[in-house]
Protein backbone atom coordinates (compact mmCIF):
# COMPACT_ATOMS: atom_id res chain seq x y z
CA UNK A 1 0.00 0.00 0.00
CA UNK A 2 1.36 3.62 -0.79
CA UNK A 3 1.21 6.61 1.42
CA UNK A 4 -1.33 8.70 2.53
CA UNK A 5 -0.89 12.27 1.63
CA UNK A 6 -3.09 14.71 3.72
CA UNK A 7 -3.59 18.40 2.44
CA UNK A 8 -4.35 21.52 4.75
CA UNK A 9 -4.11 24.77 5.26
CA UNK A 10 -2.25 24.56 8.38
CA UNK A 11 -0.38 21.50 8.83
CA UNK A 12 0.87 20.10 12.59
CA UNK A 13 4.30 20.99 11.65
CA UNK A 14 4.45 22.90 15.09
CA UNK A 15 4.36 19.64 17.69
CA UNK A 16 2.30 21.83 19.98
CA UNK A 17 -0.23 21.77 16.99
CA UNK A 18 -0.63 18.58 17.60
CA UNK A 19 -2.85 17.83 20.24
CA UNK A 20 -5.85 18.31 19.23
CA UNK A 21 -8.30 15.64 17.84
CA UNK A 22 -8.10 16.39 13.71
CA UNK A 23 -4.50 16.77 13.86
CA UNK A 24 -4.04 13.22 16.54
CA UNK A 25 -5.79 11.47 13.54
CA UNK A 26 -4.26 13.01 10.59
CA UNK A 27 -0.88 12.56 12.52
CA UNK A 28 -1.63 8.81 13.16
CA UNK A 29 -2.90 7.51 9.70
CA UNK A 30 0.25 9.88 7.97
CA UNK A 31 2.28 7.75 10.30
CA UNK A 32 1.06 4.40 9.67
CA UNK A 33 1.38 5.24 5.91
CA UNK A 34 5.00 7.02 6.00
CA UNK A 35 2.96 9.64 4.49
CA UNK A 36 3.76 13.67 4.09
CA UNK A 37 1.67 16.51 4.96
CA UNK A 38 1.53 19.27 2.91
CA UNK A 39 0.07 22.95 3.56
CA UNK A 40 0.91 26.86 4.34
CA UNK A 41 4.23 27.36 6.61
CA UNK A 42 2.58 30.30 8.10
CA UNK A 43 5.09 32.68 7.31
CA UNK A 44 4.53 35.67 5.13
CA UNK A 45 7.11 37.18 2.13
CA UNK A 46 7.09 39.49 0.24
CA UNK A 47 7.74 38.08 -3.30
CA UNK A 48 5.52 34.58 -4.59
CA UNK A 49 8.37 31.72 -2.32
CA UNK A 50 9.85 30.01 -5.18
CA UNK A 51 10.64 26.79 -2.88
CA UNK A 52 8.82 25.15 -0.25
CA UNK A 53 10.35 23.54 3.00
CA UNK A 54 10.88 19.93 3.63
CA UNK A 55 11.54 18.11 6.55
CA UNK A 56 10.83 15.15 8.21
CA UNK A 57 9.17 14.46 11.75
CA UNK A 58 8.79 10.94 13.75
CA UNK A 59 7.83 9.22 10.48
CA UNK A 60 5.76 11.86 8.78
CA UNK A 61 7.05 14.41 5.76
CA UNK A 62 6.17 17.84 5.60
CA UNK A 63 6.10 19.84 2.66
CA UNK A 64 5.53 23.98 3.57
CA UNK A 65 5.51 26.46 1.34
CA UNK A 66 5.08 30.30 2.95
CA UNK A 67 2.78 32.83 1.02
CA UNK A 68 3.52 36.09 -0.19
CA UNK A 69 1.55 38.70 1.43
CA UNK A 70 -0.78 39.05 -1.69
CA UNK A 71 -1.50 35.52 -1.93
CA UNK A 72 -2.76 35.71 2.11
CA UNK A 73 -4.17 38.58 1.65
CA UNK A 74 -6.75 37.52 -2.13
CA UNK A 75 -6.47 33.43 -1.09
CA UNK A 76 -7.02 33.07 2.86
CA UNK A 77 -8.52 36.70 3.93
CA UNK A 78 -10.38 37.58 1.17
CA UNK A 79 -11.89 34.83 -0.78
CA UNK A 80 -11.92 31.65 1.96
CA UNK A 81 -12.58 33.73 4.64
CA UNK A 82 -14.23 36.48 3.32
CA UNK A 83 -16.51 35.12 0.58
CA UNK A 84 -16.46 30.74 1.30
CA UNK A 85 -16.87 31.28 4.71
CA UNK A 86 -19.49 33.70 5.23
CA UNK A 87 -21.63 32.25 2.23
CA UNK A 88 -20.95 28.31 3.67
CA UNK A 89 -22.11 29.90 6.93
CA UNK A 90 -25.33 31.30 5.60
CA UNK A 91 -24.53 34.97 5.87
CA UNK A 92 -24.72 36.18 2.29
CA UNK A 93 -24.73 39.71 3.53
CA UNK A 94 -21.71 39.83 4.63
CA UNK A 95 -19.72 37.99 1.82
CA UNK A 96 -17.35 40.17 0.04
CA UNK A 97 -17.22 39.48 -3.98
CA UNK A 98 -14.96 40.48 -6.78
CA UNK A 99 -13.05 38.34 -8.88
CA UNK A 100 -9.31 39.16 -8.46
CA UNK A 101 -9.06 37.35 -4.80
CA UNK A 102 -11.12 34.23 -7.18
CA UNK A 103 -7.71 33.92 -9.48
CA UNK A 104 -5.62 34.44 -6.53
CA UNK A 105 -7.69 31.58 -4.73
CA UNK A 106 -7.12 29.56 -7.95
CA UNK A 107 -3.82 30.15 -8.21
CA UNK A 108 -2.68 29.23 -4.46
CA UNK A 109 -4.64 25.71 -5.16
CA UNK A 110 -2.51 25.18 -8.31
CA UNK A 111 0.40 25.64 -6.52
CA UNK A 112 -0.47 23.00 -3.86
CA UNK A 113 -1.43 20.80 -6.35
CA UNK A 114 1.75 21.23 -8.02
CA UNK A 115 3.69 20.50 -5.26
CA UNK A 116 1.94 17.70 -4.38
CA UNK A 117 1.89 16.12 -7.88
CA UNK A 118 5.61 16.79 -8.06
CA UNK A 119 5.62 14.48 -5.01
CA UNK A 120 3.36 12.03 -5.51
CA UNK A 121 3.72 8.63 -6.49
CA UNK A 122 1.32 5.51 -7.72
CA UNK A 123 -0.47 4.03 -4.94
CA UNK A 124 -0.32 6.74 -2.72
CA UNK A 125 -3.92 8.17 -1.43
CA UNK A 126 -4.55 12.09 -1.19
CA UNK A 127 -6.57 13.43 1.43
CA UNK A 128 -7.70 17.22 0.87
CA UNK A 129 -9.26 19.21 3.88
CA UNK A 130 -11.57 22.06 3.72
CA UNK A 131 -12.51 25.11 2.04
CA UNK A 132 -9.58 26.57 1.57
CA UNK A 133 -8.48 23.67 -0.78
CA UNK A 134 -11.66 22.94 -3.34
CA UNK A 135 -10.40 23.35 -6.76
CA UNK A 136 -6.88 21.09 -6.07
CA UNK A 137 -8.40 17.55 -7.45
CA UNK A 138 -9.27 19.49 -11.00
CA UNK A 139 -5.38 20.91 -10.95
CA UNK A 140 -3.93 17.68 -9.82
CA UNK A 141 -6.03 15.80 -12.78
CA UNK A 142 -4.88 18.54 -15.31
CA UNK A 143 -0.99 17.27 -13.96
CA UNK A 144 -1.73 14.24 -14.63
CA UNK A 145 -2.46 12.23 -11.23
CA UNK A 146 -4.84 10.04 -11.76
CA UNK A 147 -4.96 8.01 -7.88
CA UNK A 148 -7.04 8.31 -5.46
CA UNK A 149 -8.36 11.48 -4.48
CA UNK A 150 -10.72 12.60 -1.55
CA UNK A 151 -11.98 16.32 -0.07
CA UNK A 152 -13.48 16.47 3.66
CA UNK A 153 -15.12 20.03 4.06
CA UNK A 154 -14.98 20.82 7.67
CA UNK A 155 -17.54 23.80 7.30
CA UNK A 156 -21.32 23.18 6.15
CA UNK A 157 -22.06 22.25 2.72
CA UNK A 158 -25.27 25.53 2.34
CA UNK A 159 -28.43 25.07 1.00
CA UNK A 160 -27.97 25.90 -3.28
CA UNK A 161 -29.87 28.95 -3.23
CA UNK A 162 -27.15 29.98 -1.16
CA UNK A 163 -24.53 28.50 -2.76
CA UNK A 164 -25.65 29.61 -6.36
CA UNK A 165 -24.75 33.07 -5.01
CA UNK A 166 -21.61 32.43 -5.24
CA UNK A 167 -20.26 33.58 -8.68
CA UNK A 168 -17.99 31.20 -8.96
CA UNK A 169 -20.21 28.31 -8.30
CA UNK A 170 -20.85 26.49 -11.86
CA UNK A 171 -16.70 26.38 -11.48
CA UNK A 172 -16.16 25.60 -8.28
CA UNK A 173 -18.96 22.52 -8.56
CA UNK A 174 -16.91 21.03 -11.72
CA UNK A 175 -13.82 21.06 -10.08
CA UNK A 176 -15.49 19.48 -7.09
CA UNK A 177 -16.58 16.58 -9.19
CA UNK A 178 -12.72 15.71 -9.54
CA UNK A 179 -12.79 14.21 -6.09
CA UNK A 180 -13.14 10.28 -5.82
CA UNK A 181 -14.98 11.24 -2.18
CA UNK A 182 -16.56 13.76 -1.24
CA UNK A 183 -16.99 13.76 2.70
CA UNK A 184 -19.46 16.29 4.10
CA UNK A 185 -20.24 16.52 8.15
CA UNK A 186 -23.50 16.01 8.30
CA UNK A 187 -27.19 14.28 6.36
CA UNK A 188 -28.56 17.60 6.16
CA UNK A 189 -25.00 19.01 4.21
CA UNK A 190 -25.12 15.80 2.02
CA UNK A 191 -28.61 16.22 1.36
CA UNK A 192 -27.96 20.09 0.07
CA UNK A 193 -25.01 19.00 -2.46
CA UNK A 194 -26.73 16.57 -3.90
CA UNK A 195 -29.91 18.60 -4.74
CA UNK A 196 -27.62 21.29 -5.51
CA UNK A 197 -25.81 19.19 -8.09
CA UNK A 198 -29.15 17.31 -9.15
CA UNK A 199 -30.77 20.37 -9.68
CA UNK A 200 -27.67 22.88 -11.11
CA UNK A 201 -26.16 20.13 -13.04
CA UNK A 202 -28.42 17.61 -13.72
CA UNK A 203 -26.39 14.80 -11.39
CA UNK A 204 -27.85 11.51 -10.46
CA UNK A 205 -27.96 9.94 -7.38
CA UNK A 206 -27.27 6.04 -8.08
CA UNK A 207 -28.71 3.46 -6.32
CA UNK A 208 -25.63 2.52 -4.09
CA UNK A 209 -25.71 6.62 -3.26
CA UNK A 210 -22.82 7.77 -5.64
CA UNK A 211 -23.80 10.43 -7.87
CA UNK A 212 -23.20 10.82 -11.27
CA UNK A 213 -21.91 14.44 -12.49
CA UNK A 214 -19.70 16.35 -15.30
CA UNK A 215 -19.51 12.66 -16.77
CA UNK A 216 -17.89 11.40 -13.25
CA UNK A 217 -18.82 9.64 -10.68
CA UNK A 218 -18.13 10.84 -6.81
CA UNK A 219 -18.76 9.27 -3.39
CA UNK A 220 -20.49 11.49 -1.70
CA UNK A 221 -21.32 10.71 1.90
CA UNK A 222 -21.63 12.19 5.74
CA UNK A 223 -18.60 11.57 8.24
CA UNK A 224 -19.13 13.60 10.99
CA UNK A 225 -15.81 14.40 12.82
CA UNK A 226 -15.25 13.14 16.30
CA UNK A 227 -12.96 13.70 18.82
CA UNK A 228 -10.29 11.98 20.77
CA UNK A 229 -12.84 11.08 23.37
CA UNK A 230 -10.42 8.98 25.83
CA UNK A 231 -7.83 11.67 25.61
CA UNK A 232 -10.13 14.35 26.46
CA UNK A 233 -11.58 12.70 29.21
CA UNK A 234 -8.12 11.88 30.75
CA UNK A 235 -7.09 15.63 29.40
CA UNK A 236 -10.56 16.44 32.19
CA UNK A 237 -8.83 14.70 34.75
CA UNK A 238 -5.14 16.44 34.86
CA UNK A 239 -3.61 18.62 37.08
CA UNK A 240 -3.97 21.54 34.96
CA UNK A 241 -7.46 20.68 34.29
CA UNK A 242 -8.03 20.40 38.32
CA UNK A 243 -6.66 23.57 38.77
CA UNK A 244 -8.12 25.70 36.62
CA UNK A 245 -11.12 24.66 37.94
CA UNK A 246 -10.33 25.62 41.15
CA UNK A 247 -9.64 29.02 40.51
CA UNK A 248 -12.91 29.33 39.01
CA UNK A 249 -13.88 27.67 42.15
CA UNK A 250 -12.87 30.50 44.08
CA UNK A 251 -14.61 32.99 42.34
CA UNK A 252 -17.69 30.88 41.98
CA UNK A 253 -18.09 30.53 45.19
CA UNK A 254 -20.26 27.86 45.38
CA UNK A 255 -22.34 29.10 42.41
CA UNK A 256 -23.31 27.30 39.52
CA UNK A 257 -21.23 27.98 36.31
CA UNK A 258 -22.78 28.09 32.87
CA UNK A 259 -20.13 27.85 30.60
CA UNK A 260 -19.29 28.79 26.21
CA UNK A 261 -16.18 28.67 24.35
CA UNK A 262 -15.42 29.12 21.15
CA UNK A 263 -13.48 31.11 19.10
CA UNK A 264 -14.67 34.72 18.00
CA UNK A 265 -16.60 34.33 14.81
CA UNK A 266 -20.22 35.47 13.58
CA UNK A 267 -20.98 31.94 13.03
CA UNK A 268 -21.00 30.68 16.87
CA UNK A 269 -24.17 33.08 17.54
CA UNK A 270 -22.32 34.81 20.74
CA UNK A 271 -24.56 38.06 20.28
CA UNK A 272 -27.56 36.12 20.05
CA UNK A 273 -26.20 34.19 23.16
CA UNK A 274 -25.35 37.09 24.63
CA UNK A 275 -29.02 38.15 24.59
CA UNK A 276 -30.48 35.09 25.95
CA UNK A 277 -28.08 35.54 28.70
CA UNK A 278 -29.25 39.07 29.31
CA UNK A 279 -32.95 38.27 29.13
CA UNK A 280 -32.21 35.23 31.53
CA UNK A 281 -31.30 37.38 34.34
CA UNK A 282 -33.79 40.25 33.38
CA UNK A 283 -36.69 37.56 33.80
CA UNK A 284 -35.34 35.44 37.02
CA UNK A 285 -34.30 37.84 39.91
CA UNK A 286 -33.88 35.01 41.78
CA UNK A 287 -30.90 33.37 40.00
CA UNK A 288 -28.76 37.14 40.66
CA UNK A 289 -26.17 36.07 42.96
CA UNK A 290 -26.88 32.19 42.09
CA UNK A 291 -25.25 31.85 38.63
CA UNK A 292 -22.60 33.11 36.59
CA UNK A 293 -22.35 32.61 32.77
CA UNK A 294 -18.37 32.29 31.81
CA UNK A 295 -17.75 32.74 27.78
CA UNK A 296 -14.65 32.06 26.84
CA UNK A 297 -14.19 33.74 23.23
CA UNK A 298 -10.34 33.54 21.41
CA UNK A 299 -10.16 36.16 18.78
CA UNK A 300 -9.85 34.89 15.71
CA UNK A 301 -9.33 36.32 12.07
CA UNK A 302 -9.37 39.79 13.56
CA UNK A 303 -7.59 40.93 10.37
CA UNK A 304 -10.97 40.80 8.98
CA UNK A 305 -13.44 43.53 9.29
CA UNK A 306 -16.47 41.81 10.41
CA UNK A 307 -14.42 40.28 13.39
CA UNK A 308 -13.75 43.45 14.36
CA UNK A 309 -17.42 44.62 14.19
CA UNK A 310 -18.28 41.54 16.50
CA UNK A 311 -15.64 42.31 19.29
CA UNK A 312 -17.31 45.76 19.98
CA UNK A 313 -20.94 43.88 19.70
CA UNK A 314 -19.59 41.23 22.35
CA UNK A 315 -18.27 43.77 24.28
CA UNK A 316 -21.21 46.11 24.27
CA UNK A 317 -23.47 43.83 24.93
CA UNK A 318 -21.45 41.98 27.81
CA UNK A 319 -21.16 45.53 29.50
CA UNK A 320 -25.00 46.03 29.83
CA UNK A 321 -25.23 42.87 31.35
CA UNK A 322 -23.14 43.17 34.04
CA UNK A 323 -23.82 46.93 34.50
CA UNK A 324 -27.21 46.12 34.84
CA UNK A 325 -26.63 43.19 37.46
CA UNK A 326 -23.25 43.29 38.58
CA UNK A 327 -22.58 43.57 42.21
CA UNK A 328 -19.28 43.94 44.28
CA UNK A 329 -18.97 39.98 44.65
CA UNK A 330 -21.17 39.10 41.54
CA UNK A 331 -20.47 39.17 37.78
CA UNK A 332 -23.26 37.55 36.18
CA UNK A 333 -21.45 37.55 32.78
CA UNK A 334 -17.79 36.58 32.38
CA UNK A 335 -16.37 37.54 28.57
CA UNK A 336 -12.98 36.53 28.19
CA UNK A 337 -11.39 37.66 25.25
CA UNK A 338 -8.63 34.77 25.14
CA UNK A 339 -7.40 31.23 24.74
CA UNK A 340 -6.84 28.73 27.70
CA UNK A 341 -5.06 25.78 27.58
CA UNK A 342 -6.73 22.60 26.36
CA UNK A 343 -6.50 21.01 29.88
CA UNK A 344 -7.67 24.06 31.66
CA UNK A 345 -10.95 24.62 29.22
CA UNK A 346 -11.34 20.71 29.84
CA UNK A 347 -11.57 21.59 33.93
CA UNK A 348 -13.82 24.44 33.39
CA UNK A 349 -16.50 22.43 31.12
CA UNK A 350 -16.14 19.42 34.11
CA UNK A 351 -16.61 22.35 37.09
CA UNK A 352 -19.63 23.45 34.89
CA UNK A 353 -23.40 22.61 35.49
CA UNK A 354 -24.90 23.77 31.88
CA UNK A 355 -22.59 24.13 28.42
CA UNK A 356 -23.64 26.32 26.07
CA UNK A 357 -22.94 25.57 22.18
CA UNK A 358 -25.20 27.73 19.92
CA UNK A 359 -23.89 28.61 16.85
CA UNK A 360 -26.35 29.97 14.05
CA UNK A 361 -24.45 27.23 11.65
CA UNK A 362 -21.34 25.57 12.56
CA UNK A 363 -19.83 21.89 10.55
CA UNK A 364 -19.61 19.96 13.39
CA UNK A 365 -18.68 21.68 16.92
CA UNK A 366 -16.69 19.76 18.64
CA UNK A 367 -16.73 21.95 21.74
CA UNK A 368 -19.98 20.12 22.01
CA UNK A 369 -18.26 16.62 22.05
CA UNK A 370 -15.86 17.52 24.35
CA UNK A 371 -18.13 19.23 26.95
CA UNK A 372 -20.06 15.73 27.49
CA UNK A 373 -16.68 13.94 27.54
CA UNK A 374 -15.31 16.22 30.30
CA UNK A 375 -18.46 15.46 32.72
CA UNK A 376 -18.61 12.90 35.48
CA UNK A 377 -21.29 10.15 35.75
CA UNK A 378 -22.14 11.75 39.24
CA UNK A 379 -22.74 15.00 38.79
CA UNK A 380 -22.99 15.54 35.00
CA UNK A 381 -23.33 18.95 33.59
CA UNK A 382 -26.17 19.61 30.77
CA UNK A 383 -25.53 20.37 27.35
CA UNK A 384 -27.25 22.79 25.71
CA UNK A 385 -27.01 22.25 21.91
CA UNK A 386 -28.05 24.53 18.72
CA UNK A 387 -30.12 22.99 16.01
CA UNK A 388 -28.05 23.93 13.46
CA UNK A 389 -24.73 22.40 14.76
CA UNK A 390 -23.80 19.35 12.48
CA UNK A 391 -23.44 18.03 15.96
CA UNK A 392 -27.35 17.80 16.58
CA UNK A 393 -27.95 15.37 14.45
CA UNK A 394 -26.03 13.04 16.94
CA UNK A 395 -26.31 14.32 20.16
CA UNK A 396 -30.15 14.50 20.33
CA UNK A 397 -29.98 13.91 23.80
CA UNK A 398 -28.88 17.32 24.51
CA UNK A 399 -31.15 20.15 24.74
CA UNK A 400 -32.26 21.63 21.51
CA UNK A 401 -32.28 25.06 20.66
CA UNK A 402 -33.08 27.51 18.42
CA UNK A 403 -30.35 30.00 19.01
CA UNK A 404 -32.34 32.92 17.26
CA UNK A 405 -35.24 31.98 19.74
CA UNK A 406 -33.44 34.40 22.93
CA UNK A 407 -36.76 33.75 25.08
CA UNK A 408 -36.90 30.07 24.77
CA UNK A 409 -33.00 29.61 24.89
CA UNK A 410 -33.07 31.77 28.51
CA UNK A 411 -35.53 29.40 29.67
CA UNK A 412 -33.76 26.36 28.53
CA UNK A 413 -30.56 27.19 30.78
CA UNK A 414 -32.91 27.55 33.46
CA UNK A 415 -34.68 24.15 33.41
CA UNK A 416 -31.00 23.28 32.78
CA UNK A 417 -29.71 24.82 35.74
CA UNK A 418 -32.67 23.10 37.43
CA UNK A 419 -32.80 19.18 35.86
CA UNK A 420 -32.87 16.71 37.96
CA UNK A 421 -29.45 14.72 38.57
CA UNK A 422 -31.69 11.35 36.96
CA UNK A 423 -32.41 12.95 33.75
CA UNK A 424 -28.81 14.48 33.78
CA UNK A 425 -27.39 11.13 34.06
CA UNK A 426 -29.59 9.42 31.58
CA UNK A 427 -29.13 12.21 28.84
CA UNK A 428 -25.42 12.53 29.79
CA UNK A 429 -24.78 8.48 29.19
CA UNK A 430 -26.15 8.28 26.08
CA UNK A 431 -24.29 11.75 24.64
CA UNK A 432 -21.22 9.58 26.21
CA UNK A 433 -21.56 6.62 24.19
CA UNK A 434 -22.06 8.80 21.28
CA UNK A 435 -19.36 10.78 21.31
CA UNK A 436 -17.02 7.68 22.45
CA UNK A 437 -18.22 5.48 19.23
CA UNK A 438 -17.68 7.84 16.79
CA UNK A 439 -14.79 9.16 17.93
CA UNK A 440 -11.95 10.77 15.69
CA UNK A 441 -10.22 7.48 15.21
CA UNK A 442 -13.74 6.18 14.14
CA UNK A 443 -14.09 9.26 11.38
CA UNK A 444 -10.80 9.35 9.30
CA UNK A 445 -11.05 5.21 9.37
CA UNK A 446 -14.01 5.45 7.83
CA UNK A 447 -13.35 7.91 5.45
CA UNK A 448 -10.31 6.70 4.97
CA UNK A 449 -11.83 2.63 4.03
CA UNK A 450 -14.29 4.43 1.64
CA UNK A 451 -11.31 6.32 -0.22
CA UNK A 452 -8.92 3.12 -0.15
CA UNK A 453 -12.04 0.58 -1.14
CA UNK A 454 -12.82 3.17 -4.12
CA UNK A 455 -8.69 2.94 -5.51
CA UNK A 456 -8.91 -0.78 -5.08
CA UNK A 457 -11.92 -1.25 -7.28
CA UNK A 458 -10.32 1.40 -9.50
CA UNK A 459 -7.01 -0.23 -9.48
C1 LIG B 1 -14.15 23.98 12.19
C2 LIG B 1 -15.66 24.03 11.91
C3 LIG B 1 -15.85 21.72 12.82
C4 LIG B 1 -11.49 26.90 21.34
N1 LIG B 1 -11.04 27.83 22.19
C5 LIG B 1 -9.88 27.36 22.68
C6 LIG B 1 -9.63 26.11 22.10
N2 LIG B 1 -10.65 25.85 21.31
C7 LIG B 1 -10.78 24.58 20.58
C8 LIG B 1 -11.97 23.79 21.06
C9 LIG B 1 -12.22 22.87 19.87
C10 LIG B 1 -11.78 23.76 18.70
O1 LIG B 1 -10.97 24.81 19.21
C11 LIG B 1 -12.98 24.42 18.02
O2 LIG B 1 -13.59 23.49 17.23
P1 LIG B 1 -15.08 23.67 16.70
O3 LIG B 1 -15.48 22.43 16.00
O4 LIG B 1 -15.98 23.94 17.85
O5 LIG B 1 -15.06 24.94 15.73
P2 LIG B 1 -14.08 25.55 14.55
O6 LIG B 1 -12.80 26.02 15.09
O7 LIG B 1 -14.91 26.60 13.89
O8 LIG B 1 -13.80 24.33 13.55
C12 LIG B 1 -16.41 23.15 12.89
C13 LIG B 1 -14.35 21.71 12.97
O9 LIG B 1 -13.74 22.59 12.02
C14 LIG B 1 -13.76 20.31 12.78
O10 LIG B 1 -14.16 19.72 11.58
O11 LIG B 1 -16.42 20.98 13.90
O12 LIG B 1 -17.79 23.14 12.57
O13 LIG B 1 -16.15 25.37 11.97
O14 LIG B 1 -11.40 21.75 19.90
O15 LIG B 1 -11.67 23.14 22.27
N3 LIG B 1 -8.56 25.35 22.39
C15 LIG B 1 -7.67 25.85 23.29
N4 LIG B 1 -7.86 27.07 23.88
C16 LIG B 1 -8.94 27.85 23.62
O16 LIG B 1 -9.10 28.94 24.19
N5 LIG B 1 -6.61 25.12 23.61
Amino acid sequence: MGRLIAISNRTAADPKARAGGLAVAVWESLQKSGGMWIGWSGDLVEEKPRGVNVFRDDGVQFVLTDLSEQEHDGFYLQYANSVLWPIFHYRLDLASFDNESFAVYSAVNRRIAEITAERAAPGDTIWVHDYHFLLVADCLRHLGWEGPTGFFLHIPFPAPEMFRALPEHQWIARALSAYDVIGLQSQQDRRNFIRYMEEEHGGTELSDGRLQVFGATVKVEAYPIGIDAAGFEKAAESELAQSAADRIGRFLDGRQLVIGVDRMDYSKGLPERFEAVGQLFDDNPDLHGKVSVTQITPPSRSKVEEYKELRIQLDQLSGRINGDYGDLDWLPLRYLARAYGREELAGLFRRASVGLVTPLRDGMNLVAKEFVMAQQEDDPGVLILSEFAGAAEQLTSALIVNPHDTWRLANTIRSALQMPLEERQDRWRKLREIVTSQDINWWSANYLEDLNTLSEQAA
